[in-house]
């Protein structure tokens, strides 16, 4: 039998986060309210409306600006003792450090604060996800110039400053990895800059941007959380990480090579952002790959690398398999040198890794999370972690009714065996201290607007009511059984 437990109990520490996820842009709506500058989504969604699958945007979202209470209740309602959010760039700073704070702004967020905590639900927050104030972009080109490092601490500041003496746990960015490659390599968020094969963008380079852009974001959160230990963390006592989307990439075969793919792919993914942070340099297979165009960290920048962070946010959702491709050859697939000479496929032997789903980039293989988690304890010595997001989507058909979406037993099949595995990783002594399913209800999913569903309440966007699904239900369910349990361990 397991050491320090009995068989009745949990095998989530009793003071583990259980949430759900969110940000401003996809949520919150408001467009213009109560003094909110422009964002880059904003003026993306509305220029170039034939990119969104619905042509809609997030003017209205799901109203949580406005519905908030509401949608606590349905938190409490379910056993949630956390809720992950991000704060609005644009809302606080509508020309980031270029004009005012906008005090309605902190304002609104700290309402929302007092809401949560008043509610015994704590505040995870994100500084930036993906939304960031256009000004930024029209001033200097935002994250490709290292002006934007002042302005991230800038603002960082002032959400220390204004919520942390309420907030434990902050995350500089969400999933900076898919803003470097989405950006500046596909360009198919904004800013749009890409060339080459791999888009049809009228500016920027594929080959380089990414890399600038990333470098930047590092520096940035670097600056943020330099800021963070030297005016705020020991009167605050909160701690801060960043969040990365973390995909597991299986070999497709036992070869050496397909071996180092996958390490590469993690490489140029994941580890491109969490090596300078936590060890203070890029990957040695990035390095070797991108050479001159891989910018260098000065001293100054590594003496501020060196405040790290506290805790790994992993936004886990699907596998991949990765192959080689430079002892063998890849036609066709496009794995350049820009992610490492890697292709990633999702079948093997005309076998999917996992469960395809209505999304086309989701195929349901629970054990990649225990490998996720496995991987990056091992890389990055135990460092405490947290699974910001995990979800499961639906895509919205003409013949569409509520029912469909209500009765959501795939979704609830998901979340139950990707638990278990994290169960699993825990046991084995993962540092693994919350998890946050994407998403409390359905909203704005970016490229797909409003017909991919990823919500455990369904939004009827005729009149923007919310209705639990099943898999509301069955969260609920196992949130009172592992509080019953965690009672039991303790007692
Ligand atoms: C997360 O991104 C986001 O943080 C969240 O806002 C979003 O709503 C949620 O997932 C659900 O999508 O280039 O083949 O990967 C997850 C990462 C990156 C997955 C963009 C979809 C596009 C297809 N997403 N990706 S692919």
């Amino acid at each position: 039998s397991m050491k320090g437990s009995t068989a009745a109990s949990s095998p989530f520490p009793s003071d583990f986060l259980f949430g759900t996820a969110s940000s401003s842009y996809q949520f919150e709506g408001a467009f213009l309210t109560d003094g909110k500058g422009l964002n880059n989504w904003d003026v993306f969604t509305h220029d170039k409306p034939g990119s969104i699958m619905d042509g809609s945007n997030g003017d209205i979202a799901v109203d949580q600006y406005h519905r908030y209470p509401e949608d606590l209740h349905l938190m409490k309602d379910m056993g949630v003792n956390a809720y992950r959010f991000s704060i609005s760039w644009a809302r606080i700073l509508p020309q980031g450090r270029f004009g005012n704070i906008s005090q309605t702004g902190v304002e609104h967020y700290n309402k929302f604060i007092h809401a949560l905590l008043n509610l015994g639900i704590q505040p995870f927050v994100t500084l930036t996800h993906y939304d960031i104030p256009q000004e930024l972009e029209e001033r200097y080109g935002a994250w490709l110039s290292p002006g934007v490092q002042e302005d991230f601490k800038h603002y960082a500041d002032i959400c220390f400053k204004s919520f942390g003496d309420r907030v434990r746990y902050w995350a500089t960015f969400n999933e900076p990895n898919v803003v470097a490659i989405h950006g500046y390599r596909l360009g198919i968020y904004p800013p749009l800059r890409c060339s080459g094969l791999y888009g049809n963008c009228s500016s920027g380079d594929s080959e380089t941007e990414p890399f600038i852009a990333a470098h930047n974001m590092i520096l940035s959160h670097a600056a943020a959380v330099d800021i963070y230990r030297t005016k705020y963390q020991k009167t605050q006592r909160g701690s801060i990480g960043i969040v990365m989307n973390a995909i597991w990439y299986e070999p497709i075969s036992n070869s050496l090579e397909d071996k180092l793919a996958a390490e590469r792919a993690q490489s140029f993914f994941m580890n491109w952002f969490l090596d300078p942070i936590i060890h203070g340099k890029y990957p040695k297979e990035v390095q070797e790959i991108i050479g001159n165009d891989l910018p260098v960290f000065t001293e100054y920048d590594l003496e501020k690398l060196k405040s790290g962070l506290d805790f790994i946010g992993i936004n886990h959702y699907t596998s991949f398999y990765a192959k080689d491709c430079i002892f063998s050859t890849c036609e066709g697939t496009g794995a350049s040198k820009t992610e490492g000479f890697v292709s990633r496929t999702a079948k093997k032997d005309g076998i999917y890794i996992g469960e395809p789903t209505e999304v086309d980039w989701l195929y349901v293989y629970p054990p990649g999370l225990e490998k996720t988690v496995t991987y990056i304890k091992e890389r990055y010595n135990n460092t405490p972690m947290f699974i910001t997001e995990n979800g499961y989507g639906q895509m919205e058909k003409s013949n569409s009714t509520n029912d469909d979406f209500l009765n959501d037993f795939k979704r609830v099949d998901y979340m139950r065996r990707y638990l278990k595995a994290l169960a699993t990783t825990i046991r084995k002594g993962a540092d693994v201290r919350g998890y946050f399913a994407w998403s409390l209800l359905d909203n704005f999913e970016w490229l797909y607007g409003y017909t991919t569903r990823f919500g455990l309440f369904h939004v009827d966007y005729a009149n923007l009511n919310r209705t639990p699904k099943l898999s509301a239900a069955w969260f609920r369910h196992f949130l009172a059984k592992h509080k019953a349990k965690s009672f039991t361990a303790r007692a």
